[in-house]
């Protein structure tokens, strides 16, 4: 009986069932390279990351290139087989956000949608259905697929509703994107999950509740199958019960009432073992929770040996450049964000399997107006906020072991956290980090240990703890929030220099953004080109608000 509890439904339809769509894209990064290189058309496809084929099309699955097969044996097994560099993930994280904004356009502002990886999208339809039933009363013949045991009519009639919604989707998402996807329509996560994976490719299955469906579909999958029951929980319970590999297992080695002793064995709450209990019986209620913008971008990879300093430099720019993308991408999705701070993220070959962090202020560069996508200054401001990200990076792994060889490194990452809507919340222009790479304060983190933003190499007492386990210290970013050091133009990048004053600046800003970015500072503004009432504007504003202002523009 897949299911919910009672007094779970949303508010306009407390009496009907949930209507919960999950859709899945289809081999989601071989779809995305092919139609990224049409020449891969029509060919056995696999995506590479490191050593493994993490997924294939499925004319390559046909052949029997498995998902996640060493690639060694995918390519033994099929020599025809084409193989896709898988290891930037900037394209599958564009497409995975060009889905979810077509889907936004479809469904009613405000309806929760969850994701889950890249590529999984939950709905919770409950209130659309409902509406749609409102201006269409007579339900629609089911669509695609389904499974398990009629309840009654008023039920079958809600997913029939759901069905047709999910179909309307994958259309609009297969106009929008070139990209197909499976749905699956139930009355619980769970249901609508398990849903997705019946009928693969480009497909759709309704899982209407029954306990033989529970028995045919979930109790013979792994425990994995059950939202929330993550990789780490299967790593515990494999350590203590390495005899359990299924649901039904589980269900068996732990019946209602044994919520405290799995709870042991998994390292959970009692409370979360209760629902994992529950949905092995296929008993769900957990809501589909919007999922807001994320707290830290980042981009990171392990290594084997990382020793040269040429080496290191290579891959922070890459690394930095996958965050900055990812950074700009991001704005379209939740809008202008401003990350403080920057998350240095290493740690160095047989030093165990922890991370250090150290986290200093983040270049102002990487909160430019200019640097969002379709701007005709895009190009410069990108590879701005490159080089100083990769400076600042360097600096902290300097003061963190790179200055003294011999060092490995097995794994580095870079992260934009701290994130403020408004720019208010940074250090203004004349007061804080540059933006030109050879900067005074650059120079100090690289030269001068005791004022340097990331000094220390053991964790600072005052280190405060996020939710992801990253640790961001507050006073290691004070030496950089207060250095009086010159800045430059985010736009032309021409320097100010110490002594020019804010309303030069501000009236550089405007010229530049007006579309002439080669003004002198000390140039008077030529009246063809800006309008007086700017001038007397920038007058009183502070220098600070130049970001707040261009916000406000768009
Ligand atoms: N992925 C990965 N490493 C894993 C699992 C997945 O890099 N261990 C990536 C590659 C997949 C994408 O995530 O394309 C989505 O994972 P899915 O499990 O949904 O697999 P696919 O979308 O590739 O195939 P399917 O059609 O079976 O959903
Ligand atoms: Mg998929
Ligand atoms: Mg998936």
């Amino acid at each position: 009986m897949f299911g919910r509890a009672e007094g779970c439904a949303s508010s306009s339809s407390r009496h009907t069932p949930r209507v919960i769509l999950a859709f899945d894209l289809d081999c989601f990064y071989a779809s995305v390279s092919v139609r990224n290189d049409p020449s891969l058309t029509g060919l056995p496809v696999g995506v590479v990351q490191k050593h493994l084929v993490v997924t294939s099309n499925y004319m390559a699955r046909g052949l029997g290139v498995a998902k996640m097969s060493p690639v060694k044996d995918a390519v033994a097994g099929c020599p025809q087989l084409r193989l896709v560099d898988g290891s930037d993930l900037a394209p599958f994280r564009r497409a995975a956000s060009e889905v979810r904004s077509a889907i936004r356009q479809r469904m009613p502002a405000g309806t929760p949608m969850e994701y889950l990886g890249l590529d999984e999208i939950f709905i919770d339809a409950t209130d659309a259905v409902a509406e749609i039933a409102l201006l269409a009363p007579k339900p629609p013949p089911l669509q695609g697929n389904m499974q398990g045991d009629v309840q009654d009519a008023a039920h079958l009639g809600a997913m029939a509703r759901g069905a047709a919604l999910a179909a309307e989707l994958r259309a609009h998402v297969v106009k929008e994107t070139n990209l197909t996807m499976c749905a699956g329509i139930g009355d619980s996560k769970l249901a609508a999950k398990i849903a997705t994976g019946i009928h693969k490719p480009d497909s759709q299955t309704t899982f209407i509740s029954g306990p033989k469906a529970v028995e045919q579909f979930l109790a013979p999958k792994s425990p994995r199958a059950i939202p929330g029951f993550g990789r780490g929980y299967l790593k515990r319970l494999n350590e203590c019960r390495p005899d359990i590999t299924t649901v039904r297992g589980l269900r068996e080695a732990f019946p209602p009432g044994a919520e405290a002793a799995l709870a042991d064995a998994l390292g959970s709450s009692e409370s979360v073992a209760e629902h994992l209990l529950l949905a092995c019986q296929g008993i769900d209620s957990s809501a589909v929770v919007p999922a807001g913008p994320p707290k830290i971008v980042s981009s990171e990879d392990s290594m084997r040996f990382c020793k040269t300093r040429g080496v290191v430099r290579e891959k922070v720019l890459a690394l930095s450049r996958e965050m900055i993308g990812r950074l700009v991408d991001g704005v379209d999705e939740h809008g202008p964000r401003h990350p403080g701070t920057l998350q240095v993220k290493f740690r160095f070959t047989g030093t165990g399997y922890q991370p250090t962090f150290r986290s200093v202020s983040m270049p102002l560069s990487v909160s430019a107006p200019t640097l969002r996508n379709g701007n005709p200054h895009f190009s410069a401001a990108y590879d701005r906020a490159v080089s100083d990200v990769v400076k600042r990076t360097l600096a902290v792994l300097d003061d963190n072991g790179l200055q003294a060889p011999p060092f490995a490194f097995s794994l580095l990452g870079v992260g934009a956290t701290n994130f403020s809507r408004s720019s208010t919340a940074r250090p203004s222009l004349s007061s804080s980090a540059p933006f030109r790479g050879d900067s005074v304060l650059e120079k100090r983190q690289v030269e001068d240990p005791t004022t340097s933003c990331a000094r220390s190499q053991s964790p600072r007492k005052n280190e405060k703890n996020v939710p992801n386990g990253d640790s961001v210290s507050k006073r290691s970013l004070e030496p950089c929030m207060g250095s009086d050091v010159p800045a430059s133009c985010p736009v032309c990048g021409k320097a100010f220099s110490n002594a020019t004053a804010n309303i030069e600046i501000n009236r550089h800003l405007d010229y530049c953004l007006s579309g002439q970015p080669s003004m002198g500072l000390s140039t008077r503004f030529p009246k063809k080109l800006g309008p007086r009432k700017n001038l007397t504007k920038a007058k009183t504003r502070h220098v600070g608000s130049f970001f707040t202002k261009q916000e406000q523009r768009r």
